[in-house]
């Protein structure tokens, strides 16, 4: 087993598998990964969709909790994150969809050149093939993104309550501007209808090249420094069946460990608050307080309700399956078997909308938005002493701009045809037992909340990684603001109105935790809040924990993912490296981050110094 590569990938997820093949195609690069989990590409609960929640809380699964959660009633949250070859992106939802030009433009003028949305759109679209009912995915990229074909009404009744309410429905999903419904891909592949991602689109391409090496099962535990002339990353130290070596990297360590396992990696070896790290004995590399910090997701909340009763051709929701239903059951597989079409073979989520602040176009609205954003300016509740003032400005200024505009969204929807009920623990419900009711589900998605928190290590030892995750959700006060807005929209305008308030049943069942409607929310924000407080949870968005951003603004990385003070061989790439959080589900964009550090390393070789 050689013992030195040129590069060593630390974590075979959606980012690392991507740098890895990529990094490959320069046939005089020896690569490495070394990813925790096991390689399951075969196995059913990674391919098959309709399986997609099956991996979680197994040894495939960190299975991460947060700390208790004080806007939100003291409750913990639990937080899945694959441990197996593909990362989360080989167990999680399979909803394709790519952030905003605002966002990244955003994120180019913290002081990131080569990281607006030109640029990152340049890389991005090397990512996936899109085939839709009308188009098969033509050239493109590995990543196999698929719409289904429509086999229901909803998505027309989607469509035609929201254009009822006056917003687009047929903007182009990958877009970077959007305002109103879209229709968005699954990352599916179209022909097999089996989940398209990391370790089945890109890494078979690197797997058939000599230079390229990967061991599974093997836990990294810390970077190995040499700090006789400056910082230089020069391996890593590893565990795998018991027996703990290091493996030494000629050019550089790259952690694409993910948002909440790669500060934890930094942490670790040394680079992080000096205060922390001492405390725990951990000998100082780099002294940055910002490694862990900046930990932003997206809050949500969601509602089912029940569907009126007349069963009309083409209502049908997913319920009968959710309850085990055995006719069901067998029609949806042999429908999947035989024809790779049903339930089974997609997400049945795919219609969302991008909208903006509800009612910001009427005089009453925004004058409510502008007396809100002046009386919760400069909030200093998470603030603290971790977040550089000029980032804390940035951040305002830039949800402050989007909450003001009338194209730019600041909730995300999302629907589906069944019931989806998230419990206090934030895991997934079952459905009642018994009825035969059905349910559509509308989700609200705060999208790019102000509310920072941290991830932390609580131990030095690697094995026993005690983590302390606060994603500090609704901490700062103008987030429930919004989404409450957002919230009472869902409940009391968007349920009732057009082809959805028709099917939706007005004083029928609804998910625990949502008073009895109808119109339950109108003109009381406070209800709202209240609902939000017992029933919000996070989604699985986790970003910004490496930052990349100027280093007085709190950023660990620069727009070259290299590690602050590390003089050579040390770059973040994965979702931790976003400054500011996506405005929809993150696995797009990590695949274009991928790409486009892909593209910084490969240019960096051209300009390096030998030796
Ligand atoms: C349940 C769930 C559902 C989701 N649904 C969606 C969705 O529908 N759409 C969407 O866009 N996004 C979704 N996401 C988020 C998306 O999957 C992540 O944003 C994305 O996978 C992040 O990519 P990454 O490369 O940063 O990390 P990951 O893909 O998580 O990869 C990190 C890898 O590093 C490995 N690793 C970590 N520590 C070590 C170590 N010490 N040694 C060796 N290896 C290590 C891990 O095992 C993992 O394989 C979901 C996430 C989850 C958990
Ligand atoms: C990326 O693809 C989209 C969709 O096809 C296209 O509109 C956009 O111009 C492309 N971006 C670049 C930079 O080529
Ligand atoms: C997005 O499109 C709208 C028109 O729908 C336009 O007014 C706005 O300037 C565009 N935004 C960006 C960032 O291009
Ligand atoms: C913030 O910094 C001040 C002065 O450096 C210090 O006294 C205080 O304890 C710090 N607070 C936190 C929460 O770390
Ligand atoms: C850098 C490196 O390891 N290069 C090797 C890549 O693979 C070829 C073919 O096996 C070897 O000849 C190179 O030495």
């Amino acid at each position: 087993m050689a013992s030195e590569f040129d590069f060593i990938i630390v974590g075979g997820g959606c980012a690392g598998l991507v740098l890895a093949t990529r990094l490959t195609e320069d046939p005089s690069l020896s690569v490495l990964v070394i990813e925790a989990g096991e390689d399951l590409t075969a196995d059913p609960r990674v391919n098959v969709p309709a399986m997609w929640t099956q991996l979680q809380g197994t040894s495939a699964d960190w299975s991460f909790k947060t700390v208790p959660q004080k806007e939100l009633g003291g409750r913990e949250l639990s937080l899945p994150q694959g441990r197996l070859l593909g990362g989360s992106g080989a167990l999680n939802g399979m909803n394709f969809v790519v952030t905003s030009k605002a966002n990244l433009d955003a994120w180019s003028e913290l002081g990131n050149p080569g990281w607006d949305w030109e640029s990152f759109s340049k890389a991005f679209n090397k990512t996936y093939s899109l085939t839709t009912p009308s188009k098969h995915g033509e050239k493109g990229g590995p990543i196999q993104v698929t719409i289904p074909d429509e086999d229901s009404k909803w998505p027309e009744a989607w469509r035609d309550t929201w254009a009822g309410l006056g917003f687009p429905v047929d903007n182009n999903p990958m877009s970077g501007n959007i305002t109103g419904a879209v229709t968005y891909p699954d990352s599916i592949d179209p022909t097999t209808k089996t989940r398209s991602f990391s370790g089945n689109a890109y890494l078979p391409s690197a797997s058939s090249r000599p230079n390229f090496t990967l061991w599974t099962a093997t836990l990294v535990n810390k970077i190995v420094f040499d700090t006789s002339d400056g910082i230089v990353a020069t391996g890593v130290q590893y565990t795998k069946d018991g027996a703990t070596k290091t493996v030494s990297a000629r050019k550089e360590v790259i952690l694409s460990a993910g948002t909440i396992n790669s500060p934890k990696i930094l942490e670790l070896s040394g680079i992080g608050d000096a205060a922390l790290l001492r405390s725990l004995g951990i000998d100082v590399v780099v002294d940055n307080p910002h490694v862990g910090e900046n930990l932003q997701n997206h809050p949500f909340c969601a509602i089912s309700f029940e569907t009126v009763d007349d069963s009309e051709e083409g209502y049908d929701t997913i319920d009968s399956l959710s309850r085990g239903d055995t006719a069901a059951l067998g029609a949806a597989m042999e429908a999947y078997t035989t024809k790779k079409t049903g339930p089974f073979s997609k997400t049945n989520c795919n219609q969302m909308a991008h909208i903006p602040v509800p009612g910001i176009t009427t005089p009453q609205v925004r004058h409510e938005l502008t007396q809100l954003l002046e009386s919760t300016k400069h909030s200093q509740v998470n603030i603290g002493n971790k977040t550089a003032p000029a980032f804390a400005k940035a951040h305002e200024s830039f949800v402050h701009s989007l909450l003001n505009s009338a194209t730019e969204a600041s909730g995300y929807y999302l629907s589906l045809p069944g019931w989806a009920y998230y419990a206090p623990d934030g895991n997934l419900g079952p459905i009642p037992a018994g009825g035969s009711e059905r349910y559509f589900t509308i989700a609200v998605i705060l999208s790019h909340p102000l509310s920072r928190g941290s991830v932390h290590i609580t131990t030095s030892s690697p094995s026993d990684p005690h983590l302390a995750i606060d994603p500090n959700y609704l901490s700062h006060p103008l987030d429930i603001e919004i989404l409450a807005r957002h919230a009472q929209f869902l409940e009391s305008t968007l349920a009732t109105s057009g082809l959805l308030g028709e099917r939706l049943k007005l004083d029928g069942k609804r998910s625990p935790g949502a008073p009895p409607g109808p119109w339950a929310f109108e003109g009381d924000l406070d209800t709202v809040q209240k609902f939000l407080r017992e029933t919000a949870t996070g989604a699985m968005h986790y970003t910004g924990t490496c930052s990349m951003m100027p280093r007085g603004m709190g950023g660990v990385v620069d727009p070259e993912l290299k590690v602050y003070s590390v003089k050579r061989g040390l770059r973040v790439c994965d979702a931790s490296i976003m400054p500011l959080t996506t405005r929809g589900n993150p696995m797009a964009t990590v695949y274009g981050i991928a790409e486009r550090g892909a593209e910084i390393i490969k240019a960096s070789l051209q300009t390096q110094v030998p030796g």
